[in-house]
């Protein structure tokens, strides 16, 4: 339909033919572009072989959206934002989240990928008696996939530009400014989920999400129906009510945030975390378009078994470099390891792995951060005995944070 000729557009014919009688209506959109050579691309055969191209590069599907304004999330950004309902790793400037035209200049299209991952590994750990281990969701299985999907969009770009150099392109992953599922459910990749996910019927919500905003026209796709229906399987089965209702969460309820965060977790919320060193896939499995979608297309977002789901103790004693090495090519290590040691004091908590009380009073007595010596002394009052009760009351006599006092304290009640 749309037809570019060289390089430079310098002819735009809308021609509109309406007839009152019969509101017939045709647009003719003429696009003519010269360039020295006279080198002509069709933007129509462009995104055939981009599509063709996609599958060569492992990308599981592909979708075509117009670059207009997200007027819909424009208003769900607001709401969410007044209803504290979000979680503080979005973008904070809600026009630039909405308006792809403040990111690139006269855009006229965006490009949603998605990446399939698996939903179980390959290589299950050797469970030993006594052994506890932590898990880490299953985004955060393999290779970070924002290394997986830059690697993708940075080929489709160069894809692109090799047919067209004129082009402007900007692609991101997940901490670009565009809402990654409200472009992926435009172009077609799937539908929004009760449970938030964008839903793929191929691959269920196990995808992983991309796009690039590009200045060619490409034909927009169609997006897909919603297939939740009157299902509500997700929502009860949320651990901690964090899906207010279909489609909307509260961001600070949810345990994936949580397990994210840098602070003390909140009472409430600590026992509901069991042993999820990272995020959180309950509204995922219990979702039934998800049930038998286990893909193992591609090789380096194959779980380490013993990285995604690690033993707990040793997280306590790493160093810095050592937490590092193991975890640093993981998404869910990129707030550091502190998060991660937290959850795992947590972990052991429910637990009640008293093979860990020394290691626990470690982490009491000589830890630099608060919140690990308050939350260790949380699990210790947790699993209880004489040893743990004992460093508790050692610890209330030296302690000077406030805020581990009050958990020191919390510690002790357990055992009133
Ligand atoms: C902040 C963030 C979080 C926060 C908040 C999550 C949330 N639901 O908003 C926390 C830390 C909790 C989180 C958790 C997870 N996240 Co996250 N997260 C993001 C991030 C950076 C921004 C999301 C955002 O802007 N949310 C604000 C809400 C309001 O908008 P939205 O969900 O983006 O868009 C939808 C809504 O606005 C809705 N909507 C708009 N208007 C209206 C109106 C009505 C009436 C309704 C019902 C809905 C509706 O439609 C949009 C399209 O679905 C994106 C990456 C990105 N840049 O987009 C990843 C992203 C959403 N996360 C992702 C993943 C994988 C997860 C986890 C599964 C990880 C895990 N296993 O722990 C969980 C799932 C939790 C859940 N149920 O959503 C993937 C999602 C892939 C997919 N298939 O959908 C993304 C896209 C990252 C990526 N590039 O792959 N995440
Ligand atoms: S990720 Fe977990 S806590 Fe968050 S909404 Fe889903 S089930 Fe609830
Ligand atoms: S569990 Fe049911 S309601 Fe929730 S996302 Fe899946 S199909 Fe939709």
């Amino acid at each position: 339909m749309y037809r570019y000729i060289g390089e430079r557009c310098i002819a735009f014919f809308p021609i509109l033919f309406s007839n009152k009688t019969c509101h017939f209506k045709i647009y003719i959109h003429l696009f003519i572009l010269v360039r020295g050579e006279g080198h002509s691309i069709n933007i129509n055969k462009l995104k055939e072989e981009l599509i063709k191209y996609s599958k060569e590069i492992g990308i599981d599907k592909i979708g075509f959206t117009t670059a207009d304004t997200f007027t819909e999330l424009k208003n769900r950004l607001v709401r969410q934002q007044e209803l504290n309902f979000q979680s503080g790793f979005e973008e904070p400037d809600i026009e630039k989240r909405v308006t792809p035209s403040l990111l690139l200049e006269e855009p006229r299209s965006i490009i949603a990928i998605a990446i399939a991952y698996p939903s179980k590994m390959n290589h299950r750990v050797e469970s030993k008696k006594g052994e506890r281990r932590g898990i880490f969701s299953r985004a955060s299985w393999g290779l970070d996939y924002h290394h997986a999907l830059k690697d993708r969009l940075n080929k489709l770009e160069e894809f692109i530009l090799a047919r067209m150099p004129e082009a402007r392109l900007k692609s991101m992953v997940d901490t670009g400014e565009l809402s990654d599922r409200a472009v992926a459910e435009r172009a077609g990749i799937g539908w929004s989920g009760k449970n938030c996910a964008i839903i793929t019927p191929e691959f269920g919500s196990y995808v992983y999400l991309g796009e690039m905003i590009t200045s060619i026209p490409f034909e927009p796709d169609t997006p897909i129906e919603d297939q939740c229906g009157s299902c509500t399987k997700c929502l009860d089965a949320c651990p901690t009510g964090a899906l207010v209702q279909g489609g909307q969460i509260n961001a600070q309820r949810c345990i994936s945030f949580l397990t994210q965060t840098k602070t003390f977790i909140p009472d409430e919320f600590r026992e509901k975390i069991g042993n999820r060193v990272y995020g959180c896939d309950s509204c995922q499995t219990a979702c039934p378009v998800n049930k038998g979608k286990n893909f193992h297309f591609h090789e380096e977002l194959e779980a380490d078994s013993d990285i995604a789901k690690p033993l707990l103790k040793p997280i306590l004693k790493l160093s810095n470099r050592e937490f590092k090495a193991k975890f640093g090519n993981v998404a869910g290590s990129w707030r550091g390891k502190k998060p991660i040691q937290r959850n795992a004091i947590i972990a052991l908590a429910h637990f009640k792995d008293e093979s860990a009380i020394p290691d626990l009073v470690e982490v009491l007595e000589n830890e630099g951060s608060p919140v690990s010596r308050g939350t260790a002394a949380w699990a210790l009052g947790k699993i209880g005995g004489e040893t743990a009760f004992s460093a508790l009351e050692r610890a209330q006599a030296h302690e000077k944070d406030p805020e581990v006092q009050s958990e020191i304290e919390k510690g002790l009640s357990f055992y009133r």
